[in-house]
Protein backbone atom coordinates (compact mmCIF):
# COMPACT_ATOMS: atom_id res chain seq x y z
CA UNK A 1 0.00 0.00 0.00
CA UNK A 2 1.04 3.53 -0.84
CA UNK A 3 -0.01 7.22 -0.59
CA UNK A 4 1.68 8.19 -3.92
CA UNK A 5 0.22 11.30 -4.11
CA UNK A 6 0.24 12.72 -0.20
CA UNK A 7 2.83 14.86 1.01
CA UNK A 8 5.44 12.54 2.85
CA UNK A 9 4.99 12.42 6.41
CA UNK A 10 7.95 14.85 8.20
CA UNK A 11 8.18 14.50 12.18
CA UNK A 12 9.33 18.24 12.87
CA UNK A 13 8.89 19.22 16.59
CA UNK A 14 5.73 21.60 16.65
CA UNK A 15 6.83 25.30 17.84
CA UNK A 16 5.07 24.79 20.75
CA UNK A 17 7.17 22.57 22.15
CA UNK A 18 6.66 18.28 22.09
CA UNK A 19 3.53 16.84 21.85
CA UNK A 20 2.43 14.73 25.23
CA UNK A 21 3.09 10.96 25.41
CA UNK A 22 1.71 8.95 23.04
CA UNK A 23 0.41 11.87 20.88
CA UNK A 24 1.92 12.02 17.09
CA UNK A 25 4.46 14.64 16.48
CA UNK A 26 2.24 17.56 15.07
CA UNK A 27 4.00 19.25 11.93
CA UNK A 28 3.68 23.23 10.92
CA UNK A 29 2.05 21.70 7.55
CA UNK A 30 -0.52 20.00 9.45
CA UNK A 31 -1.53 22.34 11.71
CA UNK A 32 -1.61 24.91 9.18
CA UNK A 33 -3.51 22.83 6.72
CA UNK A 34 -6.61 24.61 5.02
CA UNK A 35 -9.52 22.13 7.11
CA UNK A 36 -7.62 22.92 10.82
CA UNK A 37 -7.39 26.59 9.79
CA UNK A 38 -11.09 26.86 9.19
CA UNK A 39 -11.78 24.73 12.06
CA UNK A 40 -9.94 27.23 14.21
CA UNK A 41 -12.15 30.08 11.90
CA UNK A 42 -8.83 30.96 10.61
CA UNK A 43 -8.20 32.93 6.60
CA UNK A 44 -8.10 29.87 4.46
CA UNK A 45 -6.20 29.35 0.79
CA UNK A 46 -9.37 27.52 -0.37
CA UNK A 47 -12.62 26.20 1.62
CA UNK A 48 -11.39 22.72 2.78
CA UNK A 49 -13.89 19.38 1.96
CA UNK A 50 -14.27 16.06 2.93
CA UNK A 51 -17.07 13.67 2.82
CA UNK A 52 -18.65 12.16 5.40
CA UNK A 53 -19.11 8.36 4.70
CA UNK A 54 -16.43 9.17 1.75
CA UNK A 55 -14.19 6.01 3.08
CA UNK A 56 -15.90 2.56 2.43
CA UNK A 57 -18.98 3.26 0.00
CA UNK A 58 -19.08 3.41 -3.60
CA UNK A 59 -15.41 3.03 -4.50
CA UNK A 60 -14.32 -0.06 -6.40
CA UNK A 61 -11.34 -0.03 -4.92
CA UNK A 62 -12.95 -0.34 -1.41
CA UNK A 63 -15.51 -3.30 -2.45
CA UNK A 64 -12.31 -4.72 -3.70
CA UNK A 65 -10.43 -4.68 -0.24
CA UNK A 66 -13.53 -5.92 1.72
CA UNK A 67 -14.45 -8.76 -0.39
CA UNK A 68 -15.34 -11.64 1.90
CA UNK A 69 -14.30 -9.58 4.98
CA UNK A 70 -17.43 -8.99 7.39
CA UNK A 71 -17.66 -5.01 7.82
CA UNK A 72 -16.80 -5.42 12.14
CA UNK A 73 -13.71 -7.59 11.30
CA UNK A 74 -12.49 -4.91 8.89
CA UNK A 75 -12.77 -1.99 11.17
CA UNK A 76 -10.01 -4.63 13.54
CA UNK A 77 -7.80 -4.69 10.79
CA UNK A 78 -4.93 -1.87 11.02
CA UNK A 79 -3.55 -2.58 7.17
CA UNK A 80 -7.26 -2.47 6.12
CA UNK A 81 -8.56 0.22 8.01
CA UNK A 82 -5.49 2.38 6.82
CA UNK A 83 -6.00 1.45 3.09
CA UNK A 84 -9.53 2.25 3.27
CA UNK A 85 -9.22 5.72 4.99
CA UNK A 86 -6.38 6.36 2.71
CA UNK A 87 -8.24 5.32 -0.68
CA UNK A 88 -10.73 9.02 -0.81
CA UNK A 89 -7.80 10.77 -0.24
CA UNK A 90 -5.79 9.77 -3.08
CA UNK A 91 -8.73 9.64 -5.11
CA UNK A 92 -10.64 12.57 -4.61
CA UNK A 93 -8.12 14.95 -2.95
CA UNK A 94 -10.14 15.53 -0.32
CA UNK A 95 -8.51 17.92 2.64
CA UNK A 96 -9.08 15.41 5.01
CA UNK A 97 -9.48 11.78 6.13
CA UNK A 98 -11.71 10.05 8.39
CA UNK A 99 -11.13 7.16 10.08
CA UNK A 100 -12.65 3.92 8.72
CA UNK A 101 -14.76 2.51 11.42
CA UNK A 102 -18.24 2.34 12.75
CA UNK A 103 -19.98 4.02 15.88
CA UNK A 104 -21.08 0.77 17.07
CA UNK A 105 -17.08 -0.83 17.12
CA UNK A 106 -16.38 0.66 20.60
CA UNK A 107 -20.07 -0.87 22.36
CA UNK A 108 -18.54 -4.27 20.35
CA UNK A 109 -14.94 -4.09 21.92
CA UNK A 110 -16.84 -4.15 25.64
CA UNK A 111 -18.50 -7.19 24.97
CA UNK A 112 -21.86 -6.34 23.43
CA UNK A 113 -23.52 -8.50 21.31
CA UNK A 114 -23.76 -7.11 17.85
CA UNK A 115 -23.32 -7.23 14.05
CA UNK A 116 -23.30 -4.96 11.04
CA UNK A 117 -25.68 -6.99 8.71
CA UNK A 118 -25.21 -5.61 4.94
CA UNK A 119 -27.99 -3.82 3.70
CA UNK A 120 -29.36 -3.33 6.93
CA UNK A 121 -26.51 -1.51 10.04
CA UNK A 122 -25.97 -2.78 13.27
CA UNK A 123 -28.22 -5.25 14.63
CA UNK A 124 -28.06 -5.85 18.66
CA UNK A 125 -28.74 -9.28 19.79
CA UNK A 126 -30.26 -8.20 23.42
CA UNK A 127 -31.44 -4.72 23.81
CA UNK A 128 -30.93 -2.40 26.47
CA UNK A 129 -34.09 -1.66 28.42
CA UNK A 130 -33.94 -2.36 31.66
CA UNK A 131 -31.69 -1.03 34.64
CA UNK A 132 -29.84 -4.63 35.27
CA UNK A 133 -29.08 -4.32 31.29
CA UNK A 134 -27.12 -1.12 32.40
CA UNK A 135 -24.10 -3.56 33.64
CA UNK A 136 -23.19 -5.05 30.48
CA UNK A 137 -21.88 -1.62 29.47
CA UNK A 138 -18.67 -1.59 31.11
CA UNK A 139 -15.95 1.28 30.43
CA UNK A 140 -14.23 1.39 27.47
CA UNK A 141 -10.21 0.86 28.10
CA UNK A 142 -7.41 1.40 25.46
CA UNK A 143 -6.54 -2.37 25.83
CA UNK A 144 -10.32 -2.85 24.40
CA UNK A 145 -9.16 -0.99 21.16
CA UNK A 146 -5.14 -1.49 20.18
CA UNK A 147 -6.10 -1.73 17.11
CA UNK A 148 -7.38 1.94 16.61
CA UNK A 149 -4.40 2.94 17.87
CA UNK A 150 -2.43 0.61 16.18
CA UNK A 151 -4.44 2.10 12.54
CA UNK A 152 -3.75 5.63 13.49
CA UNK A 153 -0.80 5.61 14.01
CA UNK A 154 0.22 3.61 10.30
CA UNK A 155 -1.98 6.78 9.12
CA UNK A 156 -0.68 9.21 10.77
CA UNK A 157 2.90 8.62 8.90
CA UNK A 158 0.98 8.36 5.66
CA UNK A 159 -1.17 11.03 5.55
CA UNK A 160 1.82 13.77 6.62
CA UNK A 161 -0.01 16.86 6.64
CA UNK A 162 -3.30 16.01 5.68
CA UNK A 163 -5.04 15.83 9.17
CA UNK A 164 -7.12 12.39 10.18
CA UNK A 165 -10.97 12.80 11.81
CA UNK A 166 -11.27 10.66 14.38
CA UNK A 167 -15.47 9.90 15.03
CA UNK A 168 -17.84 8.40 17.73
CA UNK A 169 -21.43 8.02 18.15
CA UNK A 170 -22.92 10.19 20.21
CA UNK A 171 -24.23 9.09 22.97
CA UNK A 172 -28.67 9.30 22.06
CA UNK A 173 -27.61 7.52 18.39
CA UNK A 174 -25.69 4.93 20.49
CA UNK A 175 -28.75 4.51 22.71
CA UNK A 176 -31.17 4.00 19.65
CA UNK A 177 -28.96 1.42 18.32
CA UNK A 178 -28.83 -0.59 21.56
CA UNK A 179 -32.32 0.43 22.71
CA UNK A 180 -34.31 -0.32 19.38
CA UNK A 181 -31.96 -3.26 19.05
CA UNK A 182 -31.07 -1.84 15.58
CA UNK A 183 -31.96 1.08 12.89
CA UNK A 184 -35.42 2.15 13.66
CA UNK A 185 -37.74 5.26 11.48
CA UNK A 186 -39.60 6.16 14.96
CA UNK A 187 -37.12 5.35 18.06
CA UNK A 188 -40.16 4.55 19.65
CA UNK A 189 -38.13 2.22 22.40
CA UNK A 190 -36.35 4.98 22.86
CA UNK A 191 -38.23 7.55 23.78
CA UNK A 192 -40.42 4.76 25.90
CA UNK A 193 -37.50 4.37 27.82
CA UNK A 194 -36.85 8.03 28.19
CA UNK A 195 -40.12 9.52 28.50
CA UNK A 196 -41.18 6.86 30.49
CA UNK A 197 -38.07 6.28 32.97
CA UNK A 198 -35.73 9.68 32.62
CA UNK A 199 -33.60 8.39 35.77
CA UNK A 200 -32.37 5.15 33.57
CA UNK A 201 -32.45 6.98 30.44
CA UNK A 202 -30.36 9.08 32.57
CA UNK A 203 -27.72 6.60 33.65
CA UNK A 204 -27.60 4.82 30.26
CA UNK A 205 -26.70 8.64 28.44
CA UNK A 206 -24.01 8.65 30.98
CA UNK A 207 -22.66 5.41 30.81
CA UNK A 208 -22.26 5.77 26.97
CA UNK A 209 -21.13 9.66 27.45
CA UNK A 210 -18.28 7.71 29.46
CA UNK A 211 -17.47 5.22 26.46
CA UNK A 212 -17.45 7.53 23.92
CA UNK A 213 -15.31 9.80 25.60
CA UNK A 214 -12.74 7.11 25.95
CA UNK A 215 -12.90 5.73 22.67
CA UNK A 216 -12.35 9.92 21.17
CA UNK A 217 -9.18 9.88 23.37
CA UNK A 218 -8.12 7.05 22.06
CA UNK A 219 -7.77 8.36 18.67
CA UNK A 220 -6.57 11.51 19.54
CA UNK A 221 -3.88 10.18 21.36
CA UNK A 222 -2.97 7.99 18.93
CA UNK A 223 -2.89 11.23 16.27
CA UNK A 224 -6.61 12.27 15.03
CA UNK A 225 -6.03 15.93 14.42
CA UNK A 226 -10.03 16.71 14.83
CA UNK A 227 -12.85 14.65 16.13
CA UNK A 228 -16.81 14.10 14.82
CA UNK A 229 -19.31 13.58 17.26
CA UNK A 230 -22.38 12.23 14.99
CA UNK A 231 -25.82 12.35 16.53
CA UNK A 232 -27.01 11.23 13.56
CA UNK A 233 -31.09 10.46 14.71
CA UNK A 234 -31.30 13.01 17.21
CA UNK A 235 -33.42 15.28 14.97
CA UNK A 236 -36.08 13.22 16.13
CA UNK A 237 -36.18 15.06 19.05
CA UNK A 238 -38.02 18.71 19.53
CA UNK A 239 -35.52 21.80 21.35
CA UNK A 240 -37.16 21.25 24.87
CA UNK A 241 -36.22 17.37 24.96
CA UNK A 242 -32.99 18.13 23.60
CA UNK A 243 -31.82 19.97 26.49
CA UNK A 244 -33.22 18.19 29.22
CA UNK A 245 -32.60 14.42 27.46
CA UNK A 246 -29.43 14.53 25.70
CA UNK A 247 -27.60 17.69 25.87
CA UNK A 248 -25.97 17.15 29.50
CA UNK A 249 -24.36 13.95 28.02
CA UNK A 250 -23.08 15.18 24.80
CA UNK A 251 -21.85 18.46 26.86
CA UNK A 252 -19.83 15.64 28.98
CA UNK A 253 -18.15 14.02 26.56
CA UNK A 254 -16.53 17.72 24.68
CA UNK A 255 -15.60 18.57 27.45
CA UNK A 256 -13.85 15.27 28.31
CA UNK A 257 -11.77 16.07 24.95
CA UNK A 258 -11.68 19.74 25.16
CA UNK A 259 -8.04 19.80 27.05
CA UNK A 260 -6.61 18.32 23.74
CA UNK A 261 -7.04 21.51 21.70
CA UNK A 262 -8.34 19.52 18.81
CA UNK A 263 -11.60 20.79 17.24
CA UNK A 264 -14.20 18.91 18.42
CA UNK A 265 -17.38 18.53 15.27
CA UNK A 266 -20.73 17.88 16.49
CA UNK A 267 -23.52 17.05 13.77
CA UNK A 268 -26.85 15.28 12.97
CA UNK A 269 -29.69 15.20 10.78
CA UNK A 270 -32.55 17.13 10.64
CA UNK A 271 -31.45 19.05 13.39
CA UNK A 272 -32.26 22.40 12.14
CA UNK A 273 -34.42 23.25 15.47
CA UNK A 274 -31.49 22.12 17.45
CA UNK A 275 -28.73 24.01 15.70
CA UNK A 276 -28.89 26.60 18.67
CA UNK A 277 -29.08 24.02 22.22
CA UNK A 278 -26.28 22.03 19.69
CA UNK A 279 -23.87 24.94 19.40
CA UNK A 280 -24.65 25.08 22.92
CA UNK A 281 -23.15 21.84 23.63
CA UNK A 282 -19.63 22.41 23.45
CA UNK A 283 -18.24 21.72 19.72
CA UNK A 284 -16.06 24.07 17.90
CA UNK A 285 -17.66 23.05 14.52
CA UNK A 286 -21.38 22.51 13.78
CA UNK A 287 -22.56 20.06 10.96
CA UNK A 288 -25.65 21.20 8.93
CA UNK A 289 -27.86 19.21 7.07
CA UNK A 290 -29.48 20.58 3.76
CA UNK A 291 -32.62 21.74 4.77
CA UNK A 292 -31.40 25.35 6.48
CA UNK A 293 -28.96 27.33 4.68
CA UNK A 294 -25.87 28.16 6.18
CA UNK A 295 -26.06 31.60 6.73
CA UNK A 296 -29.54 30.86 8.54
CA UNK A 297 -27.92 28.20 9.95
CA UNK A 298 -24.86 30.68 11.33
CA UNK A 299 -27.56 32.78 12.97
CA UNK A 300 -29.06 29.82 14.59
CA UNK A 301 -25.57 28.74 15.97
CA UNK A 302 -24.55 31.69 17.01
CA UNK A 303 -20.83 33.65 17.23
CA UNK A 304 -17.94 31.29 17.53
CA UNK A 305 -18.03 28.14 15.69
CA UNK A 306 -17.27 26.89 12.48
CA UNK A 307 -19.99 25.37 10.28
CA UNK A 308 -19.45 22.44 8.16
CA UNK A 309 -22.19 21.23 5.32
CA UNK A 310 -24.29 21.22 3.39
CA UNK A 311 -25.00 19.62 -0.51
CA UNK A 312 -27.75 17.51 -0.17
CA UNK A 313 -26.42 14.29 -1.20
CA UNK A 314 -28.72 13.50 -3.75
CA UNK A 315 -27.66 16.42 -5.85
CA UNK A 316 -24.74 14.00 -6.79
CA UNK A 317 -26.97 11.88 -8.71
CA UNK A 318 -28.31 14.78 -11.09
CA UNK A 319 -26.30 16.89 -13.91
CA UNK A 320 -22.57 18.06 -13.53
CA UNK A 321 -24.52 21.88 -14.10
CA UNK A 322 -26.99 20.80 -11.75
CA UNK A 323 -24.79 20.27 -8.99
CA UNK A 324 -22.27 23.08 -9.53
CA UNK A 325 -25.23 25.29 -9.66
CA UNK A 326 -26.22 23.52 -5.98
CA UNK A 327 -22.65 23.92 -5.06
CA UNK A 328 -22.63 27.71 -6.00
CA UNK A 329 -26.01 28.23 -3.46
CA UNK A 330 -23.69 26.27 -0.62
CA UNK A 331 -20.74 28.77 -1.37
CA UNK A 332 -22.74 31.37 -1.44
CA UNK A 333 -24.52 31.12 1.79
CA UNK A 334 -21.03 30.51 3.44
CA UNK A 335 -19.51 33.26 2.15
CA UNK A 336 -19.55 35.60 5.48
CA UNK A 337 -19.12 32.63 7.71
CA UNK A 338 -16.42 32.74 10.12
CA UNK A 339 -14.98 29.24 8.98
CA UNK A 340 -16.21 26.99 6.59
CA UNK A 341 -15.40 23.29 6.11
CA UNK A 342 -17.65 22.11 2.94
CA UNK A 343 -19.62 18.73 3.19
CA UNK A 344 -22.29 17.25 2.02
CA UNK A 345 -25.93 17.29 4.46
CA UNK A 346 -25.31 13.83 5.24
CA UNK A 347 -22.99 11.17 4.25
CA UNK A 348 -22.23 10.23 0.68
CA UNK A 349 -25.14 7.91 -0.28
CA UNK A 350 -24.27 4.21 -1.91
CA UNK A 351 -24.49 4.60 -5.09
CA UNK A 352 -23.13 8.05 -5.89
CA UNK A 353 -20.68 8.17 -8.93
CA UNK A 354 -17.37 8.16 -7.45
CA UNK A 355 -16.22 10.94 -10.12
CA UNK A 356 -19.08 12.98 -9.28
CA UNK A 357 -17.14 12.95 -5.85
CA UNK A 358 -14.15 14.14 -7.51
CA UNK A 359 -15.46 16.76 -9.74
CA UNK A 360 -17.21 18.33 -6.64
CA UNK A 361 -13.83 18.30 -4.58
CA UNK A 362 -12.06 20.23 -7.55
CA UNK A 363 -15.09 22.80 -7.99
CA UNK A 364 -15.09 23.73 -4.16
CA UNK A 365 -11.01 23.93 -4.36
CA UNK A 366 -11.13 26.39 -7.84
CA UNK A 367 -14.42 28.37 -7.25
CA UNK A 368 -12.68 29.39 -3.80
CA UNK A 369 -9.40 29.94 -4.17
CA UNK A 370 -7.86 32.92 -2.47
O1 LIG B 1 -17.31 8.22 7.02
C1 LIG B 1 -16.63 7.28 6.63
O2 LIG B 1 -16.36 7.11 5.46
C2 LIG B 1 -16.04 6.32 7.67
C3 LIG B 1 -16.80 5.15 7.85
C4 LIG B 1 -18.09 5.12 8.66
C5 LIG B 1 -18.68 6.07 9.51
C6 LIG B 1 -18.25 7.48 9.83
C7 LIG B 1 -18.90 3.97 8.68
C8 LIG B 1 -18.63 2.73 7.93
N1 LIG B 1 -19.92 4.19 9.56
C9 LIG B 1 -19.83 5.46 10.07
C10 LIG B 1 -20.68 6.12 11.06
C11 LIG B 1 -22.06 5.61 11.25
N2 LIG B 1 -22.51 4.32 11.32
C12 LIG B 1 -23.16 6.46 11.52
C13 LIG B 1 -23.08 7.94 11.63
C14 LIG B 1 -22.99 8.57 10.27
C15 LIG B 1 -24.26 8.63 9.47
O3 LIG B 1 -25.25 9.14 9.98
O4 LIG B 1 -24.20 8.21 8.32
C16 LIG B 1 -24.28 5.65 11.70
C17 LIG B 1 -25.69 6.10 12.01
C18 LIG B 1 -23.86 4.30 11.58
C19 LIG B 1 -24.68 3.09 11.74
C20 LIG B 1 -24.59 2.26 10.53
N3 LIG B 1 -23.54 1.44 10.24
C21 LIG B 1 -25.51 2.18 9.46
C22 LIG B 1 -26.82 2.95 9.35
C23 LIG B 1 -27.99 2.07 9.64
C24 LIG B 1 -29.25 2.87 9.93
O5 LIG B 1 -29.62 2.99 11.11
O6 LIG B 1 -29.87 3.35 8.96
C25 LIG B 1 -24.98 1.26 8.54
C26 LIG B 1 -25.60 0.81 7.24
C27 LIG B 1 -23.74 0.81 9.05
C28 LIG B 1 -22.77 -0.12 8.42
C29 LIG B 1 -21.60 0.54 7.84
N4 LIG B 1 -20.80 1.46 8.47
C30 LIG B 1 -19.75 1.82 7.64
C31 LIG B 1 -19.89 1.04 6.44
C32 LIG B 1 -18.95 1.08 5.28
C33 LIG B 1 -21.06 0.26 6.58
C34 LIG B 1 -21.63 -0.73 5.59
C35 LIG B 1 -20.94 -2.02 5.80
C36 LIG B 1 -21.54 -3.19 5.13
O7 LIG B 1 -22.75 -3.30 5.05
O8 LIG B 1 -20.71 -4.02 4.73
Amino acid sequence: MSANDLPPARSTSPAGGAPSAGQQPTTDALRDSAFLRACRREPVPHTPVWFMRQAGRSLPEYLKVREGVPMLESCMRPELVTEITLQPVRRHKVDAAIYFSDIVVPLKAIGIDLDIKPGVGPVVAEPVRRREDLARLRDLTPEDVSYVTEAIGMLTGELGATPLIGFAGAPFTLASYLVEGGPSRNHEHTKALMYGDPRLWADLLDRLAGITAAFLKVQIEAGASAVQLFDSWVGALSPADYRRFVMPASATVFAEVEGYGVPRIHFGVGTGELLGPMGEAGADVVGVDWRVPLDEAARRVGPGRALQGNLDPAVLFSTPEAVEAKTREVLDAARGLEGHIFNLGHGVLPTTDPDALTRLTEYVHTRTAR
